[in-house]
C-alpha cells in the first residue's frame, strides 16, 4: 500500500512484513532461547510476527500453518516437529505463492521447490563429533564399553541424524557398544524417566549419550538416585549447550558438549526479507559452532548467553 506519510507511526503496521512462524514447543531450554531469538530479532527488524507453539505436535504445526495461508501472511517459516508428511500443507503454502523457510529442522520431502532455504545447524556433524571424542577417550580401552543413548523426539531430523552421525563415528572402536537406546523426547522428564529404566535393565553403564542437553540433566537426577556418579561413574555426552548444560559441564557431571546454535533469529529474518523481496537465496544455511570439554566449558560459562 502506499501509507507512507506521518513518519510510519499509527499506520497499524500495514507496510510490514507479515511473517507466520510455526514453532516445535517449548521442550527444552534450546528452544526457549531459539523462541526468544526469533521473537526478538523479529521486533528488531521491524517484522510483524505472528507466533504459533504446537505443543510437539505435527497436526497443530499443519493446522498453524493453514491459518498463516489464510490469513493470507507474506511468508511463512517453521521448525518441523518430525520430517515425513509435510508435501501436502507445503504444496498448499506453495500454491498460494506464499514462500516457505525451514527454520531449525528440516523435511524429507523429494520436492525441493516446496521451500525456499533451509537454516540450521548440521546435526549429522553433532553427533559425530561427540561419537569422535569418545573414541579419542576410550581409545586405550581393552574391554566393551557399553553406551546408552537417550534419543530426542522420534522421526525428528536432529534425533535421526545425530543417531547416525554418533553411530558412525563409534565404528571405528568395535569396544564401543550401544547396549540401549530410547526416546526421551528432548525433555528433562523424559530424559529422567528413560534413564531410571536404562539403569534397572543394564548392569554396566559405562557412557550415556544424550540427544540434548535437558534429557542429560533429567538423567543426573536418575543417575545419582540410583547411587552412581555422573561424570566419573558414567561418562555423559550431551548436544546444545545451553547454560545448564554447561554448568552441569564445569561442574564435572557432564564430559562433553556438542554445541548446537539456538541463536537463528537475525539470520531467518535477513532470510524471510530477502524470500519476500523475491532475491536468490542459497538453499542451505548453516550454524557456526563449536564443542566444549569441561575446562572449555568453565572459561565460556560467564559470557554465555542462553
Ligand atoms: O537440540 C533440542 C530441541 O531441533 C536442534 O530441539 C533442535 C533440538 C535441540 O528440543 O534441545
Amino acid at each position: 500500500n502506499s501509507d507512507t506519510g506521518g513518519g510510519g507511526s499509527g499506520d497499524g503496521g500495514n507496510d510490514k512484513i507479515v511473517l507466520g512462524f510455526s514453532q516445535v514447543g517449548a521442550e527444552s531450554g534450546w528452544r526457549t532461547a531459539n523462541t526468544n531469538s526469533i521473537k526478538e530479532s523479529a521486533a528488531a527488524a521491524g517484522i510483524d510476527l505472528k507466533f504459533d507453539d504446537a505443543q510437539q505436535k505435527q497436526e497443530n504445526q499443519i493446522k498453524a500453518i493453514r491459518n498463516f495461508i489464510q490469513q493470507k501472511v507474506d511468508v511463512i517459516a517453521f521448525s518441523p516437529v518430525v520430517e515425513s508428511g509435510w508435501d501436502t500443507v507445503l504444496k498448499e503454502a506453495k500454491d498460494a505463492d506464499i514462500p516457505v523457510i525451514l527454520t531449525d529442522r528440516s523435511v524429507d520431502s523429494a520436492d525441493k521447490s516446496l521451500y525456499k532455504t533451509f537454516i540450521g545447524s548440521d546435526f549429522v556433524k553433532e553427533g559425530r563429533l561427540s561419537g569422535e571424542w569418545l573414541v579419542e577417550q576410550t581409545k586405550s580401552a581393552t574391554g566393551p564399553v557399553n553406551i546408552v543413548e537417550l534419543q530426542g523426539t522420534t522421526g525428528s531430523a536432529p534425533a535421526n541424524d545425530r543417531k547416525k552421525g554418533f553411530t558412525e563415528a563409534i565404528a571405528a572402536n568395535p569396544n564401543l557398544k550401544i547396549v540401549a537406546s530410547q526416546s526421551g523426547d528432548f525433555t528433562r522428564a523424559g530424559g529422567k524417566q528413560v534413564m531410571e529404566q536404562f539403569l534397572k535393565a543394564n548392569p554396566k553403564i559405562d557412557v550415556l549419550f544424550a540427544h540434548n542437553d535437558d534429557m542429560g540433566l533429567g538423567a543426573l537426577e536418575a543417575i545419582t538416585a540410583a547411587g552412581k556418579q555422573p561424570g566419573k561413574d558414567i561418562t555423559i555426552i550431551t548436544i546444545d549447550a545451553v547454560k545448564d548444560g554447561m554448568q552441569a559441564l564445569a561442574d564435572g557431571k557432564f564430559n562433553f558438549i556438542a554445541e548446537c546454535s539456538p541463536l537463528l533469529g537475525d539470520q531467518l529474518m535477513e532470510l524471510v526479507k530477502k524470500v519476500h523481496a523475491g532475491e536468490e537465496v542459497p538453499a542451505r544455511v548453516e550454524t557456526e559452532e563449536t564443542t566444549f570439554t569441561q575446562e572449555q566449558a568453565k572459561a565460556a560459562l560467564p559470557t554465555r548467553k542462553y
